[in-house]
């Protein structure tokens, strides 16, 4: 049973999440999710327009998810490889080298993001629609 971790908000979820989530399930059998919480988003300059529960929700329903905890701050993440025994570190590649850290603990894999969309785009796109 291959266990694997990755993190992040998931506002405004978009095909760029699942083929993320997709790809980091298809390297192993159990995925789970660090999501960041509202507090944590203001600390990583983020403001989601779904909440932590409704974010958590949204996620739990996707099939290749099988469990989400909170992530609160920066450094949980090799107590939380640790405590969920994890094998692979997943994240997109727009974090590479960030987290390499976590090879004394488990692998770690940056997938390539999807190209074209963004949370901040699907904001900035409906905005500028609205507003002509
Ligand atoms: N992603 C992607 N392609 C996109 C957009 C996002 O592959 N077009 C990936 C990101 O690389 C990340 C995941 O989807 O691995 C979640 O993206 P965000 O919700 O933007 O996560 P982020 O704010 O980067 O949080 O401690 C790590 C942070 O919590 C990561």
């Amino acid at each position: 049973m291959k266990r694997i971790l990755t993190y992040g908000t998931f506002d405004l979820l978009h095909y760029g999440h699942i083929n993320l989530l997709r790809r980091a399930k298809e390297l192993g059998d159990y995925l789970i999710v660090g999501l960041s919480t509202d507090e944590f988003n203001a600390v990583k300059h983020k403001e989601a327009y779904h909440s932590y529960e409704n974010r958590k929700l949204i996620l739990e329903a996707i099939r290749y998810v099988d469990k989400v905890i909170p992530e609160k701050d920066w450094d949980q993440k090799i107590a939380d490889v640790k405590d969920n025994d994890v094998d692979i570190f997943v994240m997109g590649d727009d974090w590479k080298g960030k987290f390499d850290f976590l090879k004394d603990y488990c692998e770690v894999v940056y997938l390539p993001r999807t190209v074209g969309i963004s949370t901040t785009k699907i904001k900035h796109d409906l905005f500028t629609v609205k507003n002509g």
